[in-house]
């Protein structure tokens, strides 16, 4: 159930792209909280954005799978917190040397960012978990940074095809997981996933507040 606070809070959100990073010279350390959106390429990780923020063109939406290669900080205002589409994976066409420097990208995003407090992991309802979903499964497990599953294009999906993809992500992440469905095409889970990613950047922000500030 959404409460009546989350619904007042995405009411007035709003969203802004402020920082776009295509290589590693361009990292820098961001204090403020933030949550990354990952997925394969295709899976609808602009769409999903788009919905979440009721705005058709913020991410683009692309016909040619693989395209976006960069980080893209959006700055959540009120919350203070980002959210960071990162570029969707998994597509085989790119050239290696171009391959290996979003490796790096990724590496150091993930390995180097105390400011990461969630990793919304965007997956397609109608397919088995895939190698490389997997993959990000376990390098967010190894870094300990929460994981939101989503399935995306529910709409695609019967509820049997639904129920037999919920159940392969629950044996994959254990049986406290409870991958959310989504569409944004009748927007099923939008205001579910705000209040998620609410509740986790509420959840480092009330730590750091009770924190002796020696230790920060
Ligand atoms: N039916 C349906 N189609 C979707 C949904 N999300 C994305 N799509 C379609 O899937 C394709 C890829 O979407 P896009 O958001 O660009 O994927 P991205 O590469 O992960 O950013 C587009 O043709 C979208 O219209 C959804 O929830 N339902
Ligand atoms: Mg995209």
């Amino acid at each position: 159930m959404t409460s009546p606070d989350t619904l007042e809070k995405t009411r007035h959100t709003t969203v802004s792209l402020e920082k776009t990073i295509y290589t590693l010279g361009q990292m820098e350390k961001i204090p403020e909280p933030q949550i990354a959106l990952a997925g394969r390429s295709n899976v609808g990780k602009s769409s999903l954005l788009n919905c979440m923020t009721n705005r058709k063109k913020l991410a683009k939406i692309s016909s040619v799978p693989g395209k976006t290669r960069s980080l893209n900080y959006y700055l959540v205002q009120p919350g203070n917190f980002y959210l960071v589409d990162l570029p969707g994976y998994g597509y085989a066409k790119r050239p290696k040397s171009e391959r290996n420097v979003w490796g790096n990208v990724m590496e150091h995003f993930f390995t180097r960012n105390k400011s990461l407090v969630g990793l919304i992991l965007i997956l397609d309802c109608r397919l088995p978990p895939q190698t490389m979903d997997m993959e990000l499964v376990a390098m967010a497990q190894a870094i300990s940074v929460p994981l939101l599953p989503v399935l995306t294009k529910a709409d695609k999906c019967n509820q049997r095809e639904r129920t037999v993809t919920h159940r392969a992500w629950v044996d994959v992440l254990g049986p406290d997981a409870d991958p959310l469905f989504f569409s944004s095409k009748s927007r099923q889970g939008r205001a579910q996933l705000w209040n998620e990613i609410h509740n986790l950047v509420q959840a480092v922000t009330s730590d750091l507040e009770q924190a002796p500030t020696d230790t920060l």
